[in-house]
């Protein structure tokens, strides 16, 4: 394998804790003997949990004499929840060390490398970067622009419409696009909406797959008008709300006031307090007016587009009201794609970002 395979490997296995790593990265590393022959793996599976290289290297008994170690993200060298990561992989004898990219974290920043360099370690510093950078986009942008990555979810008919002129949305796709829609739920820390799809949709806001990680609803609510019986009281964690409203506290909920700007609650600021709270990714679910303020902020990183082969002519738009000049309309680029059953997926990428 090449070194950009063995870098992807990491990826793939770091990959599998998706979800469950927040406020942490997501770190895989492989670890190759002298003779280029793997002899161990591992990844990063939560807070509190060892960090890739431990948990690859404390599976070899011994020492690796003029090993190789592949991590997708610049080794740790300072204590945290767990020891460093520099220590290990200086104390197993490894010789050279792959790192997919630096940690923007400012006890790292290279001081990581600059440590394993002093033990006599030959590192190589950036490998398939680009893919290391959009497995933790989400990390990133909190340390780097100190917010969450926010994902825009719409399910619409061909036409943009998220609801027939009746207001009815229940079924505009199937089975599949609405597990797929779960599964952005697992992989998200928050799950934004704005109180009229509380009061119209009563959702739960919860992931409904097996040993999957939870998910923290968070409600925009101006003026405070969830009701007391909603279901997002009891399905799931404490959801968080955020409101203009003079009264903040009067019902006992876990309610925060930000300021408003000409889209209504300030999107930003709810992003700025979120990401304080360790919310590293939001999900947008809900409302085609919710849709429109987060497009018009400019503020989407990511659209996960559900289409049904359905044709409405009739009821809400999603975006619609924006009016943008078509020099500024084409904000995003098409990075996945597939036919669940009978609807078209699209993932999107704000170009602004990875
Ligand atoms: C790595 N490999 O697998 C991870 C790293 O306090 P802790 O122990 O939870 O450490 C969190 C910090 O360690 C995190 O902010 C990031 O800088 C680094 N995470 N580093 O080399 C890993 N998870
Ligand atoms: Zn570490």
């Amino acid at each position: 394998m090449s070194n950009s395979e063995w870098m992807r490997r990491c990826l793939v296995l770091a990959a599998q804790a998706q979800g469950w790593t927040s406020p942490n990265p997501l770190v895989g590393a492989v670890v190759l003997d002298a003779n280029g022959k793997l002899v161990s793996e591992g990844f990063h599976k939560g807070p509190g949990q060892w960090h890739a290289e431990r948990d690859a290297l404390l599976k070899v008994s011994g020492a690796v004499p003029n090993g190789t170690v592949f991590v997708n993200l610049e080794p740790c060298c300072v204590w945290g929840r767990t020891p460093p990561c520099t220590d290990i992989i200086i104390e197993k004898g490894i010789r050279n060390v792959y790192v997919g990219m630096l940690d923007p974290d400012p006890r790292m920043a290279g001081k990581g490398i600059k440590r394993l360099e002093e033990a006599g370690i030959n590192v190589q510093v950036g490998l398939i970067e680009e893919e290391c950078r959009t497995l933790n986009a989400a990390y990133l942008l909190a340390r780097e622009q100190k917010r969450p990555l926010v994902t825009l979810k719409v399910a619409s008919t061909l036409d943009g419409r998220v609801c027939d002129t009746s207001g009815h949305s229940k079924w505009i796709t199937g089975e599949a696009a609405r597990a797929s829609g779960q599964r952005l739920r697992a992989e998200h820390d928050a799950i934004l909406v704005g109180v009229g799809t509380v009061i119209k949709d009563d959702p739960q806001l919860n992931v409904r797959l097996e040993n999957e990680p939870p998910i923290r609803p968070v409600i925009l609510d101006t003026h405070l008008r969830t009701p007391q019986d909603a279901k997002i009281h009891t399905s799931g964690l404490k959801p968080w709300f955020y409101t203009h409203h003079a009264n903040a506290n009067g019902h006992g909920w876990d309610v925060r006031t930000v300021p408003l700007d000409s889209t209504g609650l300030s999107f930003q600021a709810v992003l700025a307090d979120l990401c304080s709270r360790d919310v590293y990714s939001v999900l947008v679910e809900g409302g085609a007016s919710i849709a429109s303020s987060i497009l018009q902020t400019g503020l989407v990183d990511r659209l996960e587009l559900f289409m049904a082969p359905k044709f409405l002519g009739g009821g809400l738009i999603w975006g619609d009201g924006l009016k943008l000049p078509l020099a500024l309309a084409s904000q995003f680029e098409i990075r996945e794609h597939a036919i669940l059953d009978q609807d078209i997926w699209l993932r999107l990428e704000s170009k602004k970002h990875v």
